[in-house]
Parts: structure tokens; C-alpha cells; sequence
């Protein structure tokens, strides 16, 4: 059974996790209009993996006792200014969840929550992944700067990225 205030921060993070999804959705669509296929295709499996992220916290929930809740969310930003600041914001993103995450690994060894604590580490580690995965693009980004033709290749290996969830 979880504590109310495990729940509590569980729920917390469904709502994160769905706006993760919301955000990358929000760029995906802008990535496209722009005509960037391999961004906008990335960004379009990112946002499904939050999607997917968000649901695997509500049927934790449901099955320690507890209820999912589904968030009202606030509309993302729809308009960037490149490719670069999207992925800035990316990493900065995904630094905030796993600050996040942290904070309820914390809650739950406080609290001696050995089962929440054992299916947090799923995120755990999926929060390192993610947050490399920004860094190494960011990396590329910098290194092809305002090479149109360094840009173009970028879009077609992302296109055919299947790398992590
Ligand atoms: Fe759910 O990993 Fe990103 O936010």
C-alpha cells in the first residue's frame, strides 16, 4: 500500500511525464512544418515514450493501492527559434525530471517504500539515457553550427535514430 504522500508524488510525476510528452509533441509539430523529417520524427517517438513513461507510473499506482490521476496540462510553446534551442530545452528538461526523481527515490528509502523505491530505478536509469542523449545531439549541433549541409545530414541520421526509450 503506498503512503499518502508517496501517491501524492507519484501523481506528481504522471503529471510531469505528461507534459514531457506534451512538450515534445509541441516541437515535433513545429519540426515538421519546418520541414525537419528526422527531428520532427525523433521528437514524435519522444513524445510517445513520455506518453508511455506517464503510464507505466498510473498502473504502479493503481496496483499498489493507489489512484492514477490524469492532469490537466497547460499548452506547451508552439514556435522555437531553431533546432539548437529545442534541444537545449530538451536537456534542460530532462535534467529537471531526473532532479525530480531523485527527490522521490529519497521519499521512498525515507519512508522504507522498498517496492516504489525498486520501480523508480526503471526511471533512474532511463533518466541517464535521456540526458545523454540531449548532451551527445547538443554535441553535434555545436559541432556542425551553421553548416546548412552538416545540418541537412543531422536530419537524415535522426530520421533513422531508434535509440533509447
Ligand atoms: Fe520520462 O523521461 Fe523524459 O521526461
Amino acid at each position: 500500500m503506498l503512503s499518502k504522500k508517496i501517491q501524492e508524488l507519484l501523481n506528481r510525476q504522471v503529471e510531469l511525464e505528461a507534459a514531457s510528452s506534451q512538450y515534445y509533441l509541441a516541437m515535433a509539430s513545429w519540426a515538421q512544418v519546418k520541414g525537419y523529417n528526422g527531428v520532427s520524427k525523433f521528437l514524435y517517438k519522444h513524445s510517445d515514450e513520455e506518453r508511455m513513461h506517464m503510464l507505466k507510473l498510473v498502473h504502479f499506482i493503481n496496483e499498489r493501492g493507489g489512484h492514477g490521476l490524469v492532469p490537466a496540462l497547460k499548452a506547451p510553446t508552439a514556435n522555437f527559434k531553431n533546432i539548437q534551442e529545442i534541444f537545449e530545452m530538451i536537456l534542460k528538461h530532462e535534467v529537471h525530471v531526473s532532479t525530480e526523481i531523485n527527490k522521490l527515490v529519497e521519499r521512498c528509502l525515507a519512508e522504507k517504500d522498498y517496492t516504489t523505491h525498486n520501480f523508480l530505478q526503471w526511471y533512474v536509469s532511463e533518466q541517464i539515457e535521456e540526458e545523454s542523449l540531449a548532451r551527445n545531439i547538443l554535441d553535434k549541433l555545436n559541432l556542425i553550427g551553421n553548416d546548412k549541409g552538416g545540418m541537412y545530414l543531422f536530419d537524415r541520421d535522426l530520421e533513422s535514430y531508434s535509440g533509447a526509450e
